[in-house]
C-alpha cells in the first residue's frame, strides 16, 4: 500500500490535531449511532495513545471501544479527483464512518488501512469523520489475549510484556490521486559488480490505454536510468549502494502517460540498492558479512504512549548513533512508517517484526509460568482464526514495508511456543506465505528459552536463528559465572545443529538507574554492565553469532506485575532517555571494537 504524497497530480492533508473523544464505558455507542454526535466528548490529540492523557483509571484501563470524531474541510478543487481516507494505524481494530456512511473496517493495530471516499465526501464542505477503536485482545487477535469478566468489571489479560496502549497512534490522511492512478509499486534491487539493478513492478488502476514510464534519479536529481512498461529492470552503472551506516538512496519515479505523452499520474519513492543473503552461518549485506549491533526497542514514551512523534524518533535515532548501534528490531509490532523511512535514509538496519507476540501460554506478562492447564494452540485458544489474522498481518506488513532497503529480515513472531507439533502446524504455512510474498528477504522468528536447540521444531524453517536469552537474569540471577557456562553451551549447540547465523535478539537485565553496588548485584547499574560484558565475551568466542541486540533500548511501560516496578527496567536508557552506565560500556564496544 503506497503512502500518500503530494505532487503535480496528487494532494494530501494530515488530519492530526485535537479530535473529539468519548470512552464507550457502557458499550452503547453503536446502537446509539454515535457517528452522528459523540456525547460528552473531550478533546484528545491524534496521534497518541489515549490511556495516559487523563488522570483517570477508567480511561487508562478501559477495555472495549472508544470513539474519535473530527470535521475536515474537503477543498472544492478536489472535485473530480479520487479521494482517499487513510489511517496509518488504529490499535487494535476500527470502524470508520464519513458522515452517516461506514467506509472502512480493519483488524490489527499496527498496519495502515484506507477507504476510497470519493463518492461519500462533499468537496467544498466540512465532512464529519468518526472512528470507533477497540483495544480488546481476544484469542483470535494479533497479538492475542482474553478478557475476564470479574465482579469489578472487564479485565484484559495478555501474554506479552508491554502495556496495551491503544488509540490512533499514527497520522491520519485525506489524500487525492487521479482516477487513473498508480496503485502499487514493488522494487527488488540487485548488485552485479559496480552495476546496480532495480526490478520494478507497477500496478495501476483505471489506466486502460495509458503506459508506464519509470525513471531513477540520483540525489542531485540527474536521471541515471529509465524504462517503459509496467515492469522492468533498470540498470545503474557505477552504482552507489545502500549500505549499513550509509543510507544512500535513489528516487524512483513512475508515471502513467497518455498517448500524447502527458503525465496522468506520478508516484515516487526512495530506493536503496542493496542485496541481502544468508550464506552458511553468515548474514550478508551486499555480499559482505554483517554483524548486527543495537536493540530491540518499543514505541513507548511518557504520556503519549505509542503515539508516533518525530521529536522522539529523531532523538532515539541520535542515541542509536551515539552508542554505535547499526540496527534495531521492531519488537514487538510494525513501527510507524516514518521510522523505516528514517532508517532508510540513515543506513540503520531493521529486523521487521509482526505483532505476533505472546503466542505462548508458558509465559505470563513476559515471564515464565503461564496457566498450566491450557494449551497454546487449540480451538479454544490460539486456533484457525488466529492463524488467519496472523497471515493477514504478515501480508499487510510485507505490503507496507517491502520497498524499504533498511528492512533485511522478517520476524514473523516473538517467542511463540515452538516445541510442539501444534506449533509446527500453525507456523509452517506462515513461513511459506512470507517467502511467497517476498522471496528477496530471509525469514525468521524469535525463539524463547523454553525451546532449546534439541526441542525447537521451528528453527529449521527459518533462515536465521534469533534467540532471546536471559542467563544471569531469569535463570542464575546474580551468578554470572554459571550464566556464562550455560549461555556458551547452548549457543554452541545451536551452532552445531543448525549452522545458521545466530542473532541474539534479546539479552538484558532490569536495572534501576541510580542504584549502585560495590559487588555487582541484580538491579544495579554495575550488574547490567557486567551482565552485558559477559554475553559479549561469549559472543566473541562463537563464530556463528552474527549479531547482538540488547533488550531494551529504553525502559518501557508494562501491565502490572510483582516483577515490574513502574514498567520494565531493562533499558540501557531510562524511559526519559538518560543513559545508564551500560550505555557507556556498549558505546565503547560498538564504536571501537565492533
Ligand atoms: C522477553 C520478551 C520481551 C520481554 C523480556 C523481559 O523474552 O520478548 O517482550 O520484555 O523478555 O524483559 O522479560
Amino acid at each position: 500500500m503506497l503512502r500518500p504524497i503530494a505532487n503535480a497530480q496528487r494532494d494530501r492533508y494530515r488530519l492530526d490535531g485535537l479530535w473529539d473523544f468519548t470512552v464507550d464505558v457502557e458499550g452503547v455507542g453503536r446502537s446509539q449511532r454515535w457517528w452522528r454526535t459523540l456525547p460528552d466528548a473531550v478533546e484528545v490529540p491524534v496521534p497518541a495513545s489515549y490511556n495516559d492523557l487523563f488522570a483517570d483509571p477508567e480511561i487508562r484501563d478501559h477495555v472495549g471501544e472508544v470513539w474519535y470524531q473530527t470535521s475536515v474541510h474537503v477543498p472544492a478543487r478536489w472535485s473530480g479527483e479520487r479521494i482517499v481516507l487513510r489511517f496509518d494505524a488504529a490499535t487494535h481494530r476500527a470502524v470508520v464512518w464519513v458522515g452517516e456512511q461506514q467506509v472502512a473496517e480493519h483488524e490489527g493495530g499496527y498496519t495502515p488501512f484506507e477507504a476510497d471516499v470519493t463518492d461519500v465526501v462533499t468537496p467544498g464542505a466540512d465532512n464529519r469523520v468518526t472512528v470507533v477503536v477497540d483495544n480488546t485482545l481476544n484469542w483470535a487477535s494479533i497479538p492475542p489475549g482474553h478478557v475476564e469478566d470479574t465482579p469489578d468489571g472487564k479485565r484484559q489479560r495478555y501474554h506479552h510484556d508491554f502495556f496495551n496502549y491503544a488509540g490512533l497512534h499514527r497520522p491520519v490522511w485525506l489524500y487525492t490521486t487521479p482516477k487513473a492512478h498508480v496503485d502499487d509499486v514493488t522494487v527488488v534491487t540487485g548488485l552485479n559488480g559496480t552495476t546496480g539493478t532495480v526490478n520494478y513492478e507497477v500496478e495501476a488502476r483505471g489506466a486502460e490505454g495509458l503506459t508506464v514510464h519509470a525513471a531513477l534519479r540520483d540525489s542531485s536529481g540527474a536521471e541515471v536510468a529509465a524504462g517503459d512498461g509496467a515492469s522492468g529492470t533498470l540498470e545503474i552503472v557505477d552504482v552507489h549502494p545502500w549500505r549499513p551506516g550509509e543510507g544512500h538512496l535513489y528516487e524512483l519515479g513512475v508515471e502513467l502517460r497518455d498517448a500524447s505523452g502527458t503525465s496522468v499520474d506520478a508516484y515516487s519513492l526512495n530506493v536503496g540498492v542493496r542485496t541481502v543473503a544468508v550464506d552458511g552461518n553468515r548474514f550478508l549485506i551486499n555480499g559482505e558479512p554483517f554483524y548486527f549491533t543495537g536493540f530491540g526497542m518499543h514505541e513507548d514514551h511518557a504520556v503519549r504512549g505509542k503515539g508516533h512523534d518525530d521529536v522522539s524518533m529523531v532523538h532515539d535515532f541520535a542515541l542509536l548513533d551515539w552508542i554505535g548501534a547499526n540496527s534495531l528490531r521492531t519488537s514487538h509490532y510494525p513501527y510507524a512508517e516514518e521510522v523505516l523511512d528514517y532508517a532508510d535514509r540513515h543506513g540503520i538496519v531493521v529486523i521487521d517484526e509482526t505483532a505476533a507476540v505472546g503466542l505462548n501460554l508458558g509465559v505470563a506478562g513476559g515471564i515464565l509460568g503461564g496457566p498450566p492447564d491450557q494449551r497454546t494452540f487449540s480451538e479454544d485458544t490460539i486456533g484457525n482464526q488466529t492463524q488467519r489474522n496472523h497471515r493477514q498481518a504478515i501480508r499487510e506488513l510485507v505490503a507496507r514495508d517491502k520497498n524499504h532497503p533498511s528492512v533485511v529480515l522478517w520476524s514473523i513472531a516473538n517467542e511463540p511456543e515452538s516445541h510442539t507439533e501444534e506449533s509446527r502446524k500453525y507456523f509452517q504455512p506462515l513461513f511459506e506465505e512470507t517467502r511467497r510474498l517476498d522471496p528477496s528477504r530471509p525469514v525468521g522468528f524469535v525463539n524463547i528459552m523454553l525451546a532449546p536447540p534439541d526441542k525447537c521444531v521451528l528453527t529449521e524453517l527459518a533462515d536465521v536463528v534469533m534467540l532471546n536469552r536471559y542467563y544471569g537474569w531469569y535463570t542464575h540471577p546474580g551468578d554470572l559465572a554459571a550464566a556464562e557456562r550455560g549461555l556458551e553451551a547452548e549457543l554452541l549447540e545451536w551452532e552445531r545443529r543448525y549452522g545458521k547465523p545466530i542473532v541474539m535478539t534479546e539479552y538484558g537485565a532490569d536495572t534501576v538507574a541510580g542504584l549502585h553496588s560495590v559487588t555487582p548485584q541484580p538491579w544495579s547499574e554495575e550488574y547490567q554492565v557486567e551482565f552485558l560484558e559477559m554475553y559479549h565475551r561469549v559472543f566473541d568466542r562463537i563464530e556463528s553469532v552474527a549479531g547482538e541486540q540488547v533488550w531494551n533500548f529504553a525502559d518501557f511501560a508494562t501491565g502490572s506485575g510483582f516483577a515490574r516496578v513502574d514498567g520494565n527496567k531493562k533499558g540501557v536508557f531510562t524511559r526519559e532517555r538518560r543513559p545508564k552506565a551500560a550505555a557507556f560500556s556498549l558505546r565503547r564496544r560498538w564504536r571501537s571494537e565492533k
